[in-house]
């Protein structure tokens, strides 16, 4: 790997936003690729962000200080790489359900799948089924993901799910769920496809429902 990659993948690693986007420039007046700034310098950096954060090593402040400078590199990636026609891991839509405000944990599962290479949409908080279900006829997500954070708001995501089934798109899209009082057996339960404990596990299960590796 290139000096310049390394360089970007450690700067993602340590959350340094106000340097990331002279060097993604940088990168890219040395000639580099946008393609290839993201798949060997953000996507490593990011990698390591995510194991990392899984076995405890780092925490969410720093998680988040590392996609927030993931972020300002993609903005000036992303439109060189839509003009390339570069090839997305899929898209992802993402939402915490309605009656719920809490929105960390489902930010940090849209940052960490972007961090992956998806393309993700962020629908924010509160979202109704009736709304989850015009936004997935709309943006035609490849993976659907669902927060909630209380026990009394959880089983929205279960009439979100009936919501898509009545509306015909529940086969058209895979349904992780996720959030603290969430587990695999509720998943189950409600009939989603997959469950993550984690903002990292999520982004690996997006990438498992897609083929994308
Ligand atoms: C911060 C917080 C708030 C903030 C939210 C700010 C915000 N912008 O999100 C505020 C102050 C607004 C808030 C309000 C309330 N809160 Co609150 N809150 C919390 C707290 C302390 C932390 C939640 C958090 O952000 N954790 C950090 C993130 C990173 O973790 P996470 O959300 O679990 O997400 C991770 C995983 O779950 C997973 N994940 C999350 N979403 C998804 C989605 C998918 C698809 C996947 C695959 C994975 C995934 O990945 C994430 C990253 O690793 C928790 C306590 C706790 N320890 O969880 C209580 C907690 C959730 N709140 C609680 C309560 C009761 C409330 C209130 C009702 C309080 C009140 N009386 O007003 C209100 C409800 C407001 C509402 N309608 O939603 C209770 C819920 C109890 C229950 N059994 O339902 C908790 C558990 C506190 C407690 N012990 O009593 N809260």
């Amino acid at each position: 790997m290139s000096e310049i990659l390394n360089a970007i993948s450690t700067i993602i690693i340590e959350g340094r936003k106000d340097d990331i986007g002279k060097l993604t420039l940088d990168a890219l007046e040395g000639g580099l690729a946008a393609q290839d700034i993201l798949n060997n310098g953000l996507l490593p950096g990011m990698n390591h962000v995510g194991a990392e954060f899984k076995i405890g090593n780092m925490f969410v402040p720093e998680v988040l200080r590392s996609a927030r400078a993931m972020q300002t590199s993609m903005d000036i990636l992303k439109p060189l790489l839509a003009e390339m026609g570069a090839e997305m891991a899929g898209r992802v839509l993402v939402g915490t359900v309605k009656g719920d405000l809490h929105d960390i944990g489902k930010n940090l599962v849209g940052m960490m799948c972007e961090g992956a290479g998806f393309e993700v949409k962020d629908l924010g908080k509160d979202i109704s089924p009736d709304a989850f279900v015009a936004a997935v006829r709309e943006f035609e997500p490849h993976v659907l993901g669902m927060s909630a954070l209380l026990t009394t708001t959880m089983r929205t995501m279960e009439y979100t799910i009936n919501a898509l089934k009545e509306a015909g798109l529940r086969d058209r899209v895979k349904i992780m769920i996720g959030g603290a009082p969430v587990t695999q057996n509720y998943a189950e339960l409600v009939g989603a496809d997959g469950y993550a404990s984690n903002a990292a596990a999520a982004a690996e299960l997006a990438k498992k429902f897609t083929g994308a590796t």
